[in-house]
């Protein structure tokens, strides 16, 4: 089940008839708020799941944790939903009482002794002792909506949702678990005035080697806060979990940060070849380099995806990228960073360069990173 999907968790909820009368799975959930910023009490989540018939029972002494009046069996279980001891619900139907059944109460017809009455029970599945939804008797517990893990714990998809709840109150590296992943994975949040950036490239220094084989593309390298990349995997996952505007900083040696902006950037799953794709509207101080490569596949030295046969351009330019054609790209990001003292290109291939508006300027430090649309 989607923990997007839109679970009845906010709202009070009224045991209705139609599900009753179907006495399969009816269910009375614990109002919470899920969208205040502290994690909220754990849900008590109870699903009627069973009804029991035993004619001319009643439920035996020993069993009655608590004996009220009720008119119906809709009664019985309109009180127990918030008695927390409660977990099974037993009407009797010619004295009009409900029994409340506690945690030991096993729900058929052996916990009953005659007396000619009619006993009507339902069982309630255990609440989940976190935060979770009781799915069954076998006390699985499938997460409410913005819960993961095994006990279900808030997990936060992004840098931003980490600031949005007060889990992440500084810049730092943290661990985020993305709608389409299935585990957590380490990223740099940087919290820049009102917007957070969660970074998928730092390239600041000349020492990093950022000439790596497709399988370290994929996987990332180097550590997230220092220079690294994040991987093409993980890239993939949050792009898909939630729609980012890309946006890559550039500074060169004079520290005047340039940036281009590409919203609805998304990269495809492994098997389509990280292709790469954004919204037709882009903007910047930087100009626009992915325009041209846009749908284009991912190339490293030794995954030539450039669609040139003459040249292997992730090999050329010494950096894994998005590459395309005999011209490969007017960027490249990856390249490896010269630092030049001049401030300049020396207009080899094997250089990191962003030749749209930074023409032969050379970049000193390149980011990469995801902000939320
Ligand atoms: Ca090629």
């Amino acid at each position: 089940m989607s923990t997007r999907t839109i679970l009845p968790i906010t709202a009070a909820l009224f045991f209705n008839l139609a599900c009753l009368l179907r006495v399969t799975q009816c269910e009375i959930t614990e109002p919470t708020n899920m969208s205040t910023t502290t994690p909220p009490e754990p849900m008590v989540k109870k699903r009627f799941l069973k009804v029991a018939r035993c004619p001319g029972q009643v439920l035996a002494a020993a069993h009655r944790y608590r004996t009220l009046g009720g008119r119906s069996v809709l009664d019985c279980v309109a009180q127990c939903r918030p008695d927390s001891g409660c977990l099974s619900v037993v009407f009797d139907s010619s004295s009009h009482h409900c029994h409340l059944g506690a945690a030991t109460v096993t729900l058929d017809c052996r916990n009953t002794e005659p007396a000619g009455s009619v006993v009507k029970q339902y069982e309630a599945a255990i609440p989940c002792p976190t935060y979770g939804e009781a799915l069954g008797p076998d006390g699985t517990c499938v997460c409410a909506e913005g819960f993961r893990g095994t006990p279900c714990e808030p997990y936060i998809g992004d840098c931003s949702e980490g600031f949005e709840r007060g889990n992440f109150t500084q810049s730092g590296v943290y661990d985020v678990y993305p709608l389409a992943a299935d585990q957590s994975f380490q990223v740099y949040c940087k919290q820049q005035g009102n917007t957070v950036r969660m970074y998928i490239m730092q390239h600041t220094n000349d020492r990093k080697d950022f000439n790596k084989n497709y399988f370290k593309y994929t996987d990332g390298f180097g550590n997230p806060g220092a220079d690294h990349w994040l991987g093409l995997e993980k890239i993939h996952l949050l792009t898909t979990s939630r729609a980012y505007e890309l946006q890559v900083l550039i500074k060169p040696q004079n520290n005047t940060s340039y940036s281009q902006k590409y919203k609805h950037f998304q990269v495809s799953n492994a098997d389509s070849g990280y292709r790469l794709s954004f919204d037709s509207s882009v903007t910047g101080t930087l100009g626009d380099c992915f325009t041209p490569l846009k749908g284009a596949i991912f190339s490293t030295y030794d995954n030539d995806q450039d669609e040139s046969v003459s040249v292997n351009c992730a090999d050329k330019h010494q950096g894994g990228f998005w590459f395309r054609g005999d011209t490969c790209s007017t960027c490249n990001p990856t390249g490896p960073l010269t630092l030049p003292a001049d401030g300049l290109r020396s207009g080899v291939d094997n250089e990191a360069f962003w030749t749209e508006n930074l023409g032969n300027v050379a970049p000193f430090k390149i980011y990469m990173f995801l902000v939320p649309l």
